[in-house]
């Protein structure tokens, strides 16, 4: 890993203070009298834009000068989260911003609080994107994050009175937004539609309708690099009157009509994150942000060059497909060699495979994307023309692989069906060099069973990267206490860009006095967590109880189900008094957690957590020793305060289904303790931290696997521990529904007759070792002293590490002299 040394500010206290009031007085228009902190906020951040402008510049310099290959990061989601206690940290400008603020009368916490959280992204897989794009300038490595500037985030998530959930609009953009530049001068023209038509031998589209693709450039400012990349973000804007009338005629009245529609496209994030719809609008977005990505990669690499010599492209960048939603990129990238530059063939498909790769994050193969021929026809017709025959010369090329007929027909990439549809994971792994999974587990089982086929024939495209998080925002942005230990403890804090070098803690876990100092970080973090909830939701957490978190995406297979029921099983042992209260162990639990709004299944779990936590935390016969709490609209602000204060987190999805997870990863990281089942990263993180470190329950997958072969019936487990049988009995007999028996049926049902992630097989085990985890929890030195461990033996999981990973195996190039 690159040598890094701490990064120095590039600016004085005062300077800093005189640029705010600069920029108060010609910016926002306000003395420092009259500003609020939201005032101070854009001020401050328009500073340290304009302090990072020559990294920003030189960088691109030294990219576009060829000194080593960029990587162009494809994702329609990067959930970046607040971005001004993040840039002054990796400038280095943290002090320098506590003190100007302070000397212009401002608390420095009430002006970073009121930057408004941009939430472009659903979950884990944005999340992930933002943390690359932060380990790819830290390491120095010149790159593009492109995605799409949505207008409307990720849904804000609030509860009825019922406990249900509702989504509101997240309009983020309703105040000023001071990091993202609307450079309409570079903006795009991209086009849907029409029909193809031949002119002199050769295919020339004919486009129905166009959008104007503006970019909107955010600041990646490494940590202590000195180098700045870019995210940038596409919005969609029509083409106004005056543009219209350089249409000609025809046109002008083709063009007309999306003129209302073209905002559209960039409006809103798509909140399903499991069951593609096959939407429209979702494939226009997909398109309108790929396309307008190439066009701007030619731009900024050729620059005014007419006739480029494109064959130099695998050159300058390799670019990441993040899932298959941006994979239309590669029949994209085919169009613009072959018709507008003029390309044969195979001269644009041996450029294309080479600058493309693909990431699967997914093991439900409902999740896999699969669009309609037909749609595409009617958006894209060249597109599908190119898919078609990207199709036929990968038949002929298995051909000359195999003689197995019946393997060939099911790795076609376009159906032979009646209506035909194109399986974009498989033309991303036909049309790409290097294919990966996110963690070992998941990797192994797209060879075995996703993507089997493939890996049959070309075994060398695939590859395992684990994912890996920052350390910046999830250890030393969430957490300064634990950061300032472990800078104590190591002497030294060159570990946030050498994230292995934590290992250096773990012989301080012999130390009590320094497990001490630890468990005195946690426990502070867990008071500041308890006022924050009690600020922001009106909480009452008692921080000398354990805190047991919960926080993803509401899913069947990530089994939030099996922790409410399990909870539910220990109330009504307290209720029928088979426990006595007194020994119960005090333990908050905390979800977070949104639904997909059409997941019906989901939104019940969601009413269920909430009714359980009015019933359970409003019983005097629990006398406190049981409380949950379900903060709404949980999002990267929540889980950096959450996520330091919790003694115990839950990675319970069924094994073989989540592909990695990343929660797993900051919450070691941060010092708690795992309940989990070997799914995912789970397996690496138990193997690193050291299996006695680590509370691992629950089938394997082929212990999955087997059930499922030899006929699933969930009753069974349901007659079998009464444990279980009291919790289901709870929720049908309407404790949790003011005595209305129909409210849960639905859910009744399904985990008795259905139950396909099978929570209650894995219930038994997963109750049994709650008495583990409670005598553990008991002795406080030997729960942190494991904890510690944790910390000592993640450092893996850093995204630094990630990265490196996907530069020496996948990308082959690396950072700016
Ligand atoms: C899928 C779809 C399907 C179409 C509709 C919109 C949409 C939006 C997002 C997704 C992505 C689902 C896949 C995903 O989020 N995977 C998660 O990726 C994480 C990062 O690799 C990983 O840690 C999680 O285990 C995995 O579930």
């Amino acid at each position: 890993m690159t040598e890094i040394t701490a990064p120095k500010s590039p600016v004085t206290t005062a300077e800093f203070a005189d640029g705010i009031r600069e920029q108060l007085k010609y910016g926002q228009g306000v003395t420092p009298e009259q500003a609020t902190p939201a005032d101070v906020y854009v001020a401050s951040s328009l500073v340290v834009r304009h302090y990072l402008q020559d990294a920003w510049f030189k960088t691109q310099q030294d990219m576009v000068n060829g000194k080593t290959k960029a990587v162009g990061y494809l994702s329609a989601e990067f959930l970046i989260g607040k971005q001004l206690r993040n840039a002054l940290l990796n400038a280095g400008m943290l002090d320098q911003f506590d003190e100007a603020v302070e000397s212009l009368g401002f608390d420095p916490q009430t002006v970073v609080d009121a930057e408004y959280e941009p939430a472009l992204g659903n979950g884990g897989l944005g999340r992930l994107a933002a943390c690359y794009v932060d380990s790819l300038a830290s390491l120095g490595v010149p790159a593009f994050g492109y995605g799409i500037q949505y207008r409307y985030g990720i849904f804000r998530q609030e509860f009825d009175s019922e406990g249900r959930q509702v989504e509101k609009p997240e309009y983020w953009l309703a105040n000023e937004e001071p990091w993202g530049h609307v450079d309409y001068n570079r903006s795009q023209k991209v086009s849907f539609g029409g029909t193809v038509v031949e002119e002199n031998g050769r295919k020339v589209w004919k486009p129905a309708w166009s959008v104007r693709a503006v970019p909107v450039d955010y600041m990646v400012p490494g940590y202590a690099s000195g180098r700045v990349d870019t995210l940038r973000l596409w919005s969609a804007r029509s083409y106004d009157e005056f543009d219209l009338l350089t249409f000609n005629k025809s046109e002008y009245l083709d063009a007309v009509k999306p003129k209302v529609e073209a905002e559209n496209i960039s409006k809103i994030l798509y909140p399903e994150d499991s069951t593609p719809q096959g939407k429209r609008l979702r494939l226009e977005q997909q398109y309108f942000f790929v396309a307008a990505s190439i066009q701007d990669v030619i731009r900024v690499f050729y620059p005014g060059q007419s006739n480029p010599d494109l064959t130099t492209l695998p050159d300058k960048i390799t670019f990441q497909l993040n899932d298959t939603h941006p994979v239309i990129g590669i029949p994209e990238l085919m169009r613009v060699l072959i018709d507008e530059y003029g390309y044969d063939w195979a001269t644009a498909w041996d450029i294309t495979t080479k600058t493309f790769n693909y990431t699967c994050h997914t093991l439900l193969p409902e999740a896999l994307e699969v669009w309609p021929a037909d749609l595409i026809g009617e958006l894209l017709p060249r597109h599908l023309e190119i898919i078609n025959e990207i199709n036929d010369h990968f038949l002929e090329e298995l051909k000359g692989k195999t003689r197995d007929k019946e393997k060939i027909e099911r790795m076609r990439i376009v159906t032979n069906e009646e209506n035909p549809k194109v399986r974009m994971a498989y033309l991303a792994t036909a049309g790409g060099s290097h294919v990966n999974g996110v963690a070992e587990l998941h990797s192994q089982l797209l060879k075995d069973v996703t993507l089997r086929d493939f890996s049959d024939l070309y075994p060398d495209k695939f590859t395992n990267v684990t994912n890996g998080v920052t350390p910046r925002r999830f250890i030393r942005l969430a957490n300064p206490r634990l950061s300032n230990l472990i800078t104590e403890g190591l002497g030294t804090d060159k570990w946030l860009s050498d994230l292995e070098m934590l290992k250096g803690l773990e012989p301080l876990a012999k130390d009590d006095e320094f497990v001490k100092k630890f468990a005195a970080v946690k426990q502070a973090n867990k008071e500041d967590f308890a006022a924050y909830a009690k600020r922001e939701y009106g909480f009452e957490l008692d921080p000398n109880t354990m805190f047991n978190s919960m926080i993803k995406r509401l899913h069947e297979y990530k089994r939030q189900s099996l922790k409410i029921l399990a909870l539910i099983a220990k109330y009504a042992d307290i209720k029928s008094g088979k426990v006595s209260v007194d020994d119960v162990l005090p333990r908050t639990v905390i979800f977070g957690a949104k639904s997909a709004p059409g997941y019906y299944l989901a939104k019940m779990t969601i009413q269920l957590i909430n009714n359980v936590a009015r019933v359970v935390n409003n019983d005097p016969d629990i006398k406190g020793k049981l409380h949950v709490y379900y903060p709404w609209n949980y999002n990267v602000r929540l889980a950096q305060h959450l996520i330091p204060a919790t003694d115990l987190d839950e990675q319970i999805s069924q094994a073989g289904k989540e592909a990695s997870g990343t929660g797993n990863m900051k919450f070691a990281l941060n010092g708690a303790l795992t309940v989990g089942t070997l799914d995912g990263a789970n397996v690496e993180i138990r193997e690193r931290v050291g299996a006695e470190n680590f509370f691992l329950f629950g089938m394997t997958v082929d212990e999955v696997d087997a059930l499922y072969a030899q006929g699933y019936h969930p009753a069974v487990y349901y007659e079998r521990d009464p444990r279980l049988k009291a919790a289901i009995d709870m929720v049908a007999d309407g404790t949790f529904s003011n005595g209305d028996r129909n409210t849960y049926a639905p859910l009744v049902a399904d985990w008795l007759t259905k139950d396909w992630f099978m929570t209650l097989a894995d219930f038994t085990a997963y109750c049994d070792i709650q008495g583990e985890i409670e005598a553990l929890y008991r002795d406080p030195l030997e729960w942190n002293r494991k904890a510690l461990l944790n910390v000592a033996n993640s450092g893996y999981f850093s995204s630094d590490r990630a990265i490196q990973d996907y530069l020496d195996k996948i990308w082959h190039t690396g950072p700016l002299a």
